[in-house]
């Protein structure tokens, strides 16, 4: 990319709108503000202007707001101009803006030229998109705090750490002869252990911000009849799955995803836990415990009319297939208990979250429902969730590792460079989050993915 090149795309979506907006910026935008509009507007100033063709005859009338740099949001000078939203219009300014020296934008420069100069950082660049991306008020608001620099500050104040224990141990190196024994005082151990835990934690809190926006993996689990692929159908709205009276129904996994407010579910039917009756099913049980393994919460399917007395051992099943997911009982087929049972159920012996339902006449289906918003997120991000991505999750799972190592080579070795050095390598992990040591290649990536005029 060149930096001296001045761009310039349309801002607003396609079609027909009261206002469209062209945006320009770089080095020429006074130069073309000049010509198009006979003079350049005053600084920061909304002032209403003429747009012209070569000829002077008129394109449109607007408002245009000239930015110069580094006051702008691109760092550079830069201009916008607010006319009338029809796409003839539109396209014939931007194309009078070619013709005096612009290039057309590629997807997302702006914000990555934003980021060339300054202006933010890849965070919270991708806070933007997301913001605009957002399906659902909850990750709106995640989006808007990772866009204000709130994961960005999070980060740098684990790096911040990470210098200050780097500075201690390095200075244990450079004057080894030193009286104070630098790495047997404990002081050392408990920084990482709190170094730890802050990256723990920023890490369930990235975690929830990637599920806002991805969605959340829930596997429908339970023995042979229960009633999954019912619940299946009922969640979906639809007839997805094969429902039948005879247990192993379902061989293979299903999947089939669904909005809830906004927030992706991604739904996975699975075959019946049991000792299997063939090689088919046997295979489908394998990958029904591979599913349970990957997701983001079971819901553990009972039926409630057979199967009440099992429902004290499931914690303690899943946990063995699927140590640290999250379960969710369902005492499905409550329309088959007598009428007075429905009504103060689950009891008191049933253990805590478990949720009644039918799937065959839909009651209770509303409790799951809600159960299942909190589980994405929703409630969490009334506290403080920051969105977040897979590549940022990926990066805070990289410096844990290597804060890990750097906690084991400390009890091992004791050596100071060994664990400095781990935690160099995890800060470079945390710098690929705000794009402080993030390659050319993926910082196109990540750009290319943003809109046009962005
Ligand atoms: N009365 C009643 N019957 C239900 C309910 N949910 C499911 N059933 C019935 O239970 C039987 C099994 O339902 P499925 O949804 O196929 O059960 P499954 O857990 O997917 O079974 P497999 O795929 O064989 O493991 C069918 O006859 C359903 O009609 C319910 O809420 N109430
Ligand atoms: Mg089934």
């Amino acid at each position: 990319m060149s930096a001296l090149d001045t761009i310039v795309a349309i801002a607003t979506p396609p079609g027909r709108g009261a206002i469209g907006i062209v945006r320009i910026s770089g080095p020429a935008t006074a130069r073309i503000a000049a010509t198009l509009l006979r003079r350049c507007p005053p600084p920061r100033t909304a002032t209403l202007a003429t747009f012209r063709e070569a000829d002077g005859g008129a394109i449109d009338q607007g408002l245009a707001l000239y930015f110069p740099g580094p006051q702008s949001f691109t760092g550079e000078d830069s201009l916008e101009l607010h006319g009338h939203g029809g796409p003839v219009v539109l396209d014939a300014l931007v194309r009078r803006c070619l013709a005096l020296g612009c290039r057309a934008a590629r997807p997302g420069e702006f914000s990555e030229r934003a980021f060339l100069n300054g202006k933010i950082d890849v965070a919270q660049a991708e806070g933007v998109a997301d913001l605009i991306d957002a399906a659902s008020s909850a990750a709106a608001r995640a989006a808007a705090r990772s866009m204000q620099g709130e994961l960005s500050a999070r980060v740098h104040a684990l790096q911040a750490e990470l210098t200050a224990l780097r500075v201690r141990l390095e200075g244990a190196i450079d004057f080894p002869d030193e009286e104070v024994p630098l790495l047997d005082d404990g002081e050392v151990a408990t920084r990482l252990a709190a170094l730890r835990g802050s990256l723990v934690a920023l890490r369930d809190e990235a975690h929830r911000g990637v599920r806002l926006v991805e969605g959340l993996t829930v596997v429908i689990a339970g023995k042979p009849n229960a009633g999954k692929s019912s619940l299946l159908n009922r969640l979906a709205g639809d007839e997805v799955a094969i429902v039948t009276d005879l247990p192993g129904t379902t061989r293979d996994l299903l999947r089939h995803s669904v909005l809830e407010d906004g927030i992706p579910l991604h739904l996975v039917d699975t075959a019946g836990l049991r000792v299997a009756g063939d090689a088919i099913e046997a295979e489908g049980i394998r990958r029904a415990r591979a599913a349970i393994a990957r997701a983001d919460l079971v819901l553990y399917v009972v039926d409630a009319a057979r199967e009440r007395a099992e429902v004290g051992a499931i914690g303690t099943e899943m946990a063995a297939i699927a140590p640290g997911v999250p379960v969710a009982i369902v005492l499905n087929k409550i329309d088959l208990l007598a009428a007075e049972a429905h009504d103060d159920l689950p009891t008191a012996t049933d253990p805590p979250g478990v949720i009644a339902l039918s799937a065959r006449t839909g009651a209770g289906v509303d409790r799951l429902r809600a159960r299942l918003r909190a589980s994405a997120g929703e409630q969490s991000a009334e506290v403080s969730v920051v969105s977040a991505r897979r590549r940022h999750l990926d990066a805070l799972g990289r410096a844990g590792a290597h804060l890990d190592e750097a906690e084991r080579v400390r009890r091992d070795t004791g050596a100071p460079e060994l664990v400095a050095e781990e935690l160099r390598c995890a800060q470079a992990a945390l710098g690929e989050i705000t794009g402080e040591f993030t390659s050319d290649d993926l910082l196109g990536e990540i750009f290319r993915s943003f809109c046009i005029g962005k």
